[in-house]
């Protein structure tokens, strides 16, 4: 029996140990397009996970050559999720189907897979092609997904994200009740923390929209819980901090009653620095929270660089 050559482990990742897993539903324009282009770039194995389309997507894909799947459940999310019982290779690149990531962009994220167990394709040209709404609400997102666990990612968001396949297993096992790039995201930041982003583009895209009204609630909805679940104290304190808002507004009104009308509100001014001082505190222990956290996270990181050095 022939044995495969054994791959050096120091080579970079092939298109051919990679799974292209396109969700699609309703891309009659673009799937065509977004699976020539793929193969043009080197990737063979190109499994289209369908939403049960009404355009002739699935027909389209697989006369290109993918593959193509029904998703089970619904919505993107329960897409990719299915993908991974058809995939065989040690890696799942999910690219969307609507021909907005250039697949030539994924060749630079191959370079850097075998040093981490998830790159990000982060949208840095073009970004005035993803909708206002969702440009905003994605930046909220990033922000405040770095704050908590102290990473420097430009895009959490993206459609186009590389990961190793037995990482991908085991993070979407079950649902933590994040969109699946943010679920997947947290677990190795919080993990083994072994996570980057390479700059892509993004173009405009081909057909209509499928997830935009929802997509912006549900991103707001993914910071609150992101904060919530991975840093509780950071979140309590963080809403108590809120508490200087009204705090302010008091301050001022009453500060204006008495420089200009004379006017003094002994009460108001007692409950706006109340209100003032819960806040700073809580303010400071916000702070302190992301702190404390970010120290347990490098311990983590330390501790899983030697544990490679060592096995
Ligand atoms: N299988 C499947 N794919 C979906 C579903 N909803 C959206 N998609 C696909 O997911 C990708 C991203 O959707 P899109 O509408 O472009 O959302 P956006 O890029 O996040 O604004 C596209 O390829 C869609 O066809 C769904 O319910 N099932
Ligand atoms: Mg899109």
């Amino acid at each position: 029996m022939e044995l495969a050559p054994e791959r050096n482990p120091r080579d970079p990742v092939g298109p051919d140990e990679v799974t292209v897993v396109v969700p699609t539903l309703n891309e009659a324009e673009a799937i065509g397009l977004v699976v020539d282009e793929l193969r043009a770039c080197g990737f063979s194995r190109i499994l289209v996970v369908d939403g049960r389309s009404t355009d002739g997507t699935p027909e389209i894909a697989s006369s290109r050559g993918a593959r193509v799947v029904f998703q089970r459940g619904r919505g993107k999310a329960d897409a990719v999720r299915t993908a991974l019982d058809y995939v065989d290779t040690p890696y799942v690149l999910v690219m969307d189907g609507d021909h907005t990531y250039d697949p030539s962009d994924a060749l630079k994220m191959l370079e850097l897979a075998r040093d981490y167990d998830e790159v990000i394709g982060a949208r840095v040209e073009g970004r005035e092609n993803i909708p206002l709404l969702n440009r905003l609400g994605n930046r909220v997102l990033t922000t405040i997904f770095n704050l908590l666990f102290g990473t420097k990612l430009r895009d959490v968001c993206s459609g186009m994200y590389l990961v190793r396949t037995d990482v991908a297993r085991r993070v979407w096992f079950e649902s933590r009740g994040f969109s699946v790039e943010v679920e997947l995201a947290a677990h190795v930041a919080s993990t083994t923390r072994r996570i980057t982003d390479v700059g892509v583009g993004y173009r405009p895209r081909i057909g209509r929209a499928k997830l935009r009204a929802w997509h912006g609630i549900s991103i707001a909805v993914d910071a609150v819980r992101l904060a919530w679940r991975y840093n509780p104290a950071f979140f309590i304190f963080a809403v108590g901090a809120s508490a200087l808002a009204p705090a302010a507004s008091i301050l001022t009104w009453v500060a204006y009653e008495l420089l200009f009308l004379g006017v003094k509100h002994h009460v108001w001014a007692l409950v706006g620095v109340s209100l003032g001082s819960a806040g700073v505190v809580s303010l400071l222990l916000a702070v302190m929270a992301l702190f404390l956290k970010r120290i347990e996270y490098r311990v983590v990181e330390m501790l899983e660089e030697l544990r490679r050095r060592v096995g």
